[in-house]
């Protein structure tokens, strides 16, 4: 069988975000048996109307894209269930416990499978795969979330587990992290969403692969390598990478020695010109201006306006300066930046600092801060008031 492992739509976010997904889905259905979305399959917990119009015309369009016979394994044998791409949330369209995401609507509508804590079975020429997954949680959670639901593989089938977090092997960044060493043993094949560029390991037997997104929102390097999804076929047991057609984005660092003011503008003017020049429509462009300036002069007294005007509809400029010498300011300034790129929500942020104070405390909403919190932000505060 083929499974198709299309990720991170973000819907809403901008433009590019509905018809890059479609471009992947599309492509995934030319090619695959089924079509498995591995979370943040919207941008926001609480889509703007618009954009949840969009998805359900979207996936509309593949409502049976899935070549095979589709049931739920239950605990009485297995029961058939609906056709359309299988998906889980992610961190990006998760809600707390109770209420209703983003997914849950496309699942009620049959537009496609919510099968987080599930076990989909596929069927085809005599072949079974089993698809389980566990949809995006606080990484801080994620570890014991796998104790306690102890996924297990399914006899005489391919087993897939597919989830939606940090991974520390991939993004070395904090020890909480979830480890390969952490995932449900005894399974064929892993996947991930989250990452927001393709990656693959192999360790200890695990065979994990990380789709990235179909749309760039973090401007970062690894995501000017192209974007598409994989295609993993379970009887040959191999994979290959699939792209697919998104706005061209380059990224570029440029190094300074001593430069002008004007020579900075202008060599930042020649590289856009390139960049727009060699594209059919007006491209992402990152650049990264280091090095010096003569005279000491400081990063803020180059200013690039006239070059973003000049190239106001022929591409989509950021350029970050940061020459030696850089004031505290400018460290705030990108530390904040930073914040902003990784996306995590003010929600997300309040929940966490609610989880981390509570945890050192007899409190009376132990082990449920994130519904308090959820209800707080949703202003229902008779109900809040009630959980204490
Ligand atoms: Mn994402």
């Amino acid at each position: 069988m083929k499974l198709a492992f299309v990720s991170d739509f973000h819907l809403g976010f901008n433009e590019d975000a509905l018809e890059q997904a479609r471009a992947g889905l599309r492509k995934a259905r030319e090619v695959a048996d089924a079509i498995i979305c591995p979370g943040d399959l919207f941008d926001t917990r609480v889509p703007k109307q618009e954009v949840l119009h969009d998805s359900i015309k979207l996936f509309s369009e593949f409502q049976g894209c899935n070549a095979v016979k589709v049931s739920l394994i239950g605990s009485d044998g297995t029961t058939p269930t609906f056709n359309a791409p299988l998906a889980i949330y992610g961190n990006h369209d998760r809600r707390a416990k109770g209420l209703s995401n983003p997914l849950h609507l496309l699942d009620s509508a049959q537009l496609a499978l919510n099968f987080h804590t599930k076990k989909i079975l596929l069927e085809k020429d005599g072949e079974r795969v089993v698809i389980q997954g566990l949809g995006g949680l606080p990484d801080s959670m994620a570890k014991e979330a796998l104790k306690l639901v102890d996924f297990k593989p399914e006899k005489n089938a391919f087993n897939v587990f597919v989830f939606h977090q940090s991974v520390y092997e991939v993004a070395p960044v904090d020890e909480t992290f979830l480890s390969i060493n952490d995932l449900p043993a005894g399974f064929d094949l892993y996947v991930d969403g989250h990452i927001h560029w393709p990656n693959q390991v192999n360790q200890g037997g695990k065979m994990l692969l990380l789709p990235g997104s179909t749309v760039v929102t973090q401007l970062k390097e690894k995501e000017s390598e192209g974007k598409g999804f994989y295609l993993y076929d379970t009887l040959a047991k191999t994979f290959e990478f699939i792209k697919i057609k998104t706005r061209p984005f380059y990224f570029k660092q440029l190094q300074f020695t001593n430069a002008s003011i004007s020579q900075v503008e202008e060599q930042v003017r020649k590289e856009v010109g390139h960049f727009a020049s060699i594209s059919a429509k007006p491209p992402l462009i990152k650049l990264k201006l280091r090095g010096t300036l003569s005279n000491g002069l400081p990063a803020s007294s180059v200013d690039l306006s006239g070059v973003e005007r000049e190239f106001a509809d022929k591409a989509v400029l950021s350029i970050d300066k940061e020459f030696d010498g850089a004031s505290d300011l400018k460290e705030k300034i990108e530390f904040l930046r930073k914040l902003q790129s990784e996306k995590k929500s003010v929600r997300e942020l309040g929940a966490e600092i609610l989880r981390q104070k509570m945890s050192s405390t007899n409190s009376m909403i132990k082990g449920r801060e994130e519904q308090f919190f959820e209800l707080l932000a949703e202003a229902k505060i008779d109900e809040a008031l009630k959980e204490l």
